[in-house]
Formats: C-alpha cells, sequence, structure tokens
C-alpha cells in the first residue's frame, strides 16, 4: 500500500468519529501523492505524514455560565494547535451548536496549509464552543465569552497562540474575549487578533476574506483568460464572509444576485443591495426575510437553492460541505465558469472531483479565502510594531498576498503535472514550506 493510503487508514483508525476530519486529511493527502512519492523513504523514515497529521496539542474543556433567567449553562470549549512549525498557532474561534471535536481538528488541519500559502509567519490552530449566539443578549454573549477565556487564557498569548473569528465569533465577542484575557493575565498584547480599531485592531481585517477571495477569483480568471466584470455571482452566506465578497465583487464590476442563513436564500435580479444586507445583518442582527422590506423585486425562498440560479461564477461562503454533488451538477447544466470556496470545505469531495472533470475552474478554500488570516497577520505585525496603518496599506497588502497565493498554487500545479488543478497547486505549494520547516528543526 502506498504511503499516502497507509497514513489516510492510519488517521481514519486513530480518530474515530471524525468525519469532517477524515474529509480533510484525504483531500489534502490525496493531492500530495506526486510530491509524498518522490519522497517516499524519507518522509516513511521520518514519520512526517503520521506528525503532519496528528495536533501538536489540544485542550478540551468546560464553559459555565450564567443565563438571563439565572440558569446556569455549560457549553464544552475546543482549542487545537495543530502545528507551529513556521509561527505561532493562529486560527480562528467558531461559535456554533454543531461545533465538535473533528470540525474543530479538520479546521486547524486545513489553517496549516493555508497559513503557510500567505508567505507569513502563522502556524496552524482553530477553537471553538459548542455554544449558539443567536437569541442571546449581549449580557449572555459577554457571560460566555469570559467564562471561556478563563480557561483558553493558560494557553495562548501573542508569540504562542493567536486566535481570532470564525462563524458566531464577530468584533462584539472578540472584545468580550481580549478584555478578560488582560484582566487576568495583566498584560496588553496582540492576543487575538479581529480586534477593535481602538484596541489594537487593523484596518481592513473586517473586510478581508471576502475581499480576498474576490481578489483571488479575479485573478485566477485573469489567468484564465476571463474577466469578472460583467460576471453574475452567486454567493451563499450572509456573514462576515459572504457580505464583504458580495461587497467586492460588485466594486469589481459583477452582479451577486443570491445570499443565505442557514433558513432561507434570497434571490435579487438586480443585484444584492450591499447597504441593505450590512443594516440587516451586522445592524439588527436579524435573519434574511427582512430583505424583501429594502428590495419588493427581490424573492425569498425558505431552505437551501442557492446554487439552483444560473449564474458564472459560485462562492460558497457559509460553511462546511453546503455544496453537494447535485449543486454542483446544477451549477454545470447552468454552465458555471469558475467556483471559488470562501468558506472552508464548502464543497463535498464528490462535488469538487464533479466540478473540476467538468472543466470548472475550481478554487480550494485554504487558497481563495486566506485573506482573513493573512490580514490577520498584519494585525499581529502592526500590534508588534505598535502602529497602525492605513486601509489602503493594508489592502494592498491583502492584494498582492492573494495574487501572489493564486501564482503560487497556479506554479505548483504545473511543476508537477497538473496544470489547472488549483486544489493539487495550492496544497502542494502550502505542504512544501511547512516540511521544509519541520525537517529543518528535527524530530519535535
Ligand atoms: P458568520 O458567522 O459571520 O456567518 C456565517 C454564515 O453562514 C451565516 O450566514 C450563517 O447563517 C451561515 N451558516 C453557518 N452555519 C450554517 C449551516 N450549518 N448551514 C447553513 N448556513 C450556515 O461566519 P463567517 O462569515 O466568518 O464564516 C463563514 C465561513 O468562512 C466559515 O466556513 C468560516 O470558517 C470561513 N472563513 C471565515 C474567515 C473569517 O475571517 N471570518 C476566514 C476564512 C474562512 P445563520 O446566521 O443562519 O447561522
Ligand atoms: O478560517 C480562517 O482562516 C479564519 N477564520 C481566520 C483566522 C484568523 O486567524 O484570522
Amino acid at each position: 500500500m502506498s504511503y499516502v493510503d497507509e497514513v489516510i487508514e492510519k488517521v481514519v483508525a486513530k480518530n474515530p468519529g471524525e468525519p469532517e476530519f477524515h474529509q480533510a486529511v484525504k483531500e489534502v493527502l490525496e493531492s500530495l501523492r506526486v510530491v509524498v512519492e518522490a519522497n517516499e523513504e524519507k518522509f516513511r523514515k521520518d514519520a512526517l505524514l503520521e506528525r503532519i497529521t496528528e495536533p501538536e496539542r489540544q485542550f478540551m474543556f468546560r464553559v459555565p455560565w450564567v443565563d438571563d433567567k439565572g440558569q446556569v449553562q455549560v457549553n464544552r470549549g475546543y482549542r487545537v494547535q495543530f502545528n507551529s512549525a513556521i509561527g505561532p498557532y493562529k486560527g480562528g474561534i467558531r461559535l456554533h451548536p454543531s461545533v465538535n471535536l473533528s470540525i474543530i481538528k479538520f479546521l486547524g488541519f486545513e489553517q496549516v496549509f493555508k497559513n503557510s500559502l500567505t508567505g507569513l509567519p502563522i502556524g496552524g490552530g482553530k477553537g471553538g464552543s459548542d455554544f449558539d449566539p443567536k437569541g442571546k443578549s449581549d449580557r449572555e454573549i459577554m457571560a460566555f465569552c469570559q467564562s471561556f477565556m478563563t480557561e483558553l487564557c493558560k494557553h495562548i498569548g501573542a508569540d504562542t497562540d493567536v486566535p481570532a473569528g470564525d462563524i458566531g465569533t464577530g468584533a462584539r465577542e472578540i472584545g468580550y474575549m481580549f478584555g478578560q484575557y488582560k484582566r487576568i493575565r495583566n498584560v496588553y498584547e496582540g492576543v487575538l487578533t479581529g480586534k477593535g480599531l481602538s484596541y489594537g485592531g487593523s484596518l481592513a481585517r473586517t473586510e478581508a476574506t471576502g475581499y480576498g477571495l474576490l481578489y483571488f477569483t479575479d485573478e485566477l480568471l485573469r489567468l484564465n483568460g476571463i474577466e469578472l466584470a460583467g460576471k453574475t455571482v452567486a454567493i451563499s452566506g450572509s456573514g462576515n464572509v459572504a457580505i464583504y465578497a458580495a461587497e467586492k465583487a460588485t466594486q469589481l464590476g459583477a452582479k451577486v444576485v443570491t445570499v443565505s442563513d442557514s433558513t432561507g436564500w434570497v434571490y435579487d435580479p438586480d443585484g444584492i443591495d450591499i447597504a441593505a444586507l450590512k443594516e440587516i445583518k451586522e445592524v439588527q442582527r436579524a435573519r434574511l426575510t427582512e430583505y424583501k422590506k429594502y428590495r419588493p423585486n427581490s424573492e425569498y425562498h425558505e431552505g437551501r437553492g442557492v446554487w439552483t440560479v444560473k449564474v458564472d461564477i459560485a462562492l460558497p461562503c457559509a460553511t462546511q460541505n453546503e455544496l453537494h454533488l447535485e449543486d454542483a451538477k446544477a451549477l454545470v447544466a447552468n454552465g458555471v465558469i469558475a467556483v471559488a470556496e470562501g468558506a472552508n470545505m464548502p464543497t463535498t469531495l464528490e462535488a469538487t472531483h464533479y466540478l473540476q472533470e467538468n472543466g470548472v475552474i475550481f478554487a480550494p478554500g485554504k487558497a481563495a479565502n486566506a485573506g482573513g488570516v493573512a490580514t490577520s497577520a498584519l494585525e499581529m505585525s502592526q500590534n508588534s510594531e505598535r502602529l497602525s496603518w492605513t486601509f489602503e496599506e493594508v489592502d494592498a497588502k491583502l492584494k498582492n498576498i492573494m495574487v501572489n497565493i493564486c501564482h503560487n498554487a497556479d506554479a505548483a500545479a504545473k511543476k508537477y503535472g497538473f496544470a489547472g488543478n488549483y486544489v493539487v497547486g495550492a496544497n502542494i505549494a502550502g505542504f512544501e514550506k511547512v516540511v521544509d520547516a519541520m525537517t529543518a528543526q528535527g524530530i519535535v
């Protein structure tokens, strides 16, 4: 059996009941086959793949807090410190009832290669909790965040592990967590990114993942001789990534016709009204059913359906495994040109293969959505030098990073005989630097 298949089998056996983690490992290792085979003897002897698929450290902890009725609630907190070969652990905190160890490990594993692709010195990690922020009062959110950080603060630090936002964690949650960290540890340092601008946050971090996704997509289309302006775009999700992806796509001359949330989706044939979307999601924290009040011409549908709309470009920006094989078939039947992942692993393996086999340009999340964490690393740099850069400075660096990731993934794919396969290209480009650093640092 090949070394890759052997390690995939071992990972599945050693981590039972973790389907998302298995999926992420399979996707990465299978696409690395060509590189692994070229170095098989050395990698086997060093147990390189066994080490890279085993987190350096993982924490699970009790998070007790008191709700507005005086009832004690108990959630489970997680932090997986996956790989620190190229820098301090870096990755977001997901607050969603579906969170479990499998999800946090898949996200942490993906983050290792994504962070490497940015070219910046950040290792990979991820954390979160099965806490559901929906419908909670500000006080309840604060109580949860403080309790979560009371334990987490023992394990993180500006040079150790720097968490940030993800699903359910935005500026409000980061603020409460930062306050509690500072209070307990008595240090004012850049221990979290995605902070508010008044206490060490970076301009353009809020926009970074969505903007970065579009800088990447624009460049990728250009490499393939296609122009983004004038194209129609379907976006799923209506959170941080989706909103700023929609904003930048619109600025670049494309027309975004859909957004969604976990209960339904909007079709707006005239193009999504970004100001209305921000008002509904960022200010009111309301559901998409509100959108029709702003745009009477739009349609609201319950359930799933975003991928049934005829578009040129699809940008899944909600969550993992939200674009299935039948969605891929619908997109292809409607003539989609490109799919670029704003979310982490939103496309199932079968759907990815179907899209690629049918000539759709496919950009994997670890390359296409790396703008968020890249800008987080820029926030860390600003915190270290105790300076703040202008929006234009950060945005220009972000764009440059995304264009570089695009070219590096393209070049790696070509070098190994997989021209046009950006999954292989991104995984190889991300993997090579991590392997080099791990090898240089010995058996640790
Ligand atoms: P938000 O919490 O801001 O928004 C998430 C959006 O996705 C909401 O519209 C939400 O709907 C929807 N959603 C979440 N879970 C589900 C689900 N199980 N089924 C259907 N819809 C769902 O998160 P972000 O925008 O920050 O994150 C979106 C994706 O992007 C995630 O995969 C995240 O890991 C990834 N990502 C985020 C980065 C960042 O900087 N924030 C960076 C890189 C990747 P509802 O409100 O109804 O729950
Ligand atoms: O998935 C991701 O890259 C993020 N949620 C952002 C992580 C970060 O540290 O900014």
